[in-house]
């Protein structure tokens, strides 16, 4: 990973980490509507695996939306609106925190149905390739999701079609409260893409630079023409499932304090940077502070913004004739 990309990407990946913080700061004065799932700790998938994408691709997303989100350069303002459900929101208000999508930075849907972003990666994928378009189409699901069919019927369906497709799996370890060692029957899901014929690859989803190295071999053999590829991002999320989930039935401090003292993907990144001078702790102290003013700048809109009127009731509610 080349130094310029390395230290842009670390930026995005604070983005990701102080856009999460603030939205919790939001949420505990009431005033996100629906569940608020934290992307915290995985930041680092996001923002590998993003890195060489485009507007023109088709990143499809989760109910864990806001660093894929960032990562594709979702502006603060725009965002912060639409957790408020307000009308200047990207979804004008009406999909709220868990349902953003921005096709015009390739953003297509987040989704809050588990699962549900895979066989529509699977039908943009194939749209890219009719279209000779270029266009690669991503999926991101958790490991939850992976147990659903629709997987494995878009793992087969991508390979026999050798479409430009990425299925990315963000391996936290649960869903919900279920640890994924006591629902998958394999260590590793990747292996289970060997039975599709597509390459199936294990990355430390903590480490950027290994996500981006996985991920730019996985775009550039989509783009040639070769074909899908499954990538394993091993992670850990740091905050509960949803904010407000009492968590310490399932699993310990002491493990959340591990991963956050030890594998944090924000600090390792920072670590990395300033051993190669490339960053230094007043450099990141400015970055920081930029973004916490385009924070406090994007929670002004979002407070200014208005929810949507009785005339969004029935606008986009579809009718039989
Ligand atoms: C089809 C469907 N079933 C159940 C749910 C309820 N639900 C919301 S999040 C979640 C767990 C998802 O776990 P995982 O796929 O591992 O993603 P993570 O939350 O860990 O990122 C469940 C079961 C849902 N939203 N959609």
């Amino acid at each position: 990973m080349e130094d310029g990309k390395l230290l842009r990407q670390y930026e995005v990946m604070l983005r990701e980490r102080y856009f999460v913080l603030e939205q919790c700061t939001q949420n505990s004065k009431g005033k996100i509507h629906g569940y608020l799932h934290c992307y915290t700790g995985e930041e680092a998938i996001a923002a590998g695996i993003c890195a060489d994408l485009n507007p023109k691709d088709s990143v499809f997303s989760t109910h864990r939306a806001e660093g894929h989100l960032v990562s594709m350069g979702a502006r603060f303002d725009r965002m912060m609106a639409e957790s408020f459900g307000r009308v200047d929101g990207y979804g004008k208000g009406l999909g709220g925190v868990m349902h953003m999508s921005v096709p015009e930075i390739g953003l297509v849907h987040s989704n809050g149905v588990v699962g549900g972003g895979i066989g529509l990666a699977v039908g943009a994928g194939l749209a890219h390739r009719y279209r000779k378009d270029g266009g690669v189409a991503v999926a991101f699901f958790g490991d939850g999701a992976s147990s659903h069919g629709v997987l494995y019927e878009g793992m087969n369906l991508a390979s026999i079609w050798k479409l430009p497709v990425i299925f990315v799996l963000e391996n936290n370890g649960f869903a919900i409260s279920s640890p994924a060692t006591k629902m998958i029957s394999i260590a590793d899901v990747a292996r289970r893409a060997d039975g599709f014929s597509l390459p199936g690859i294990v990355v430390d989803g903590n480490d950027l630079v290994a996500v981006y190295e996985a991920a730019s071999t996985a775009i550039r053999r989509a783009r040639a023409g070769e074909g899908p590829t499954f990538l394993e991002c091993k992670t850990y999320r740091t905050r509960g499932h949803n904010e407000g989930d009492p968590q310490w039935y399932y699993r310990t401090r002491e493990d959340v304090k591990d991963w956050e003292q030890n594998r944090d993907p924000v600090k390792r990144c920072k670590a990395l940077l300033i051993s190669k001078g490339l960053l230094t702790e007043e450099k990141d102290k400015a970055m920081v502070d930029a973004i916490k003013k385009e924070l406090a700048e994007a929670v002004a809109f979002a407070d200014a913004s208005p929810y949507p009127g009785e005339e969004y009731l029935e606008k986009y509610v579809w009718k039989e004739q």
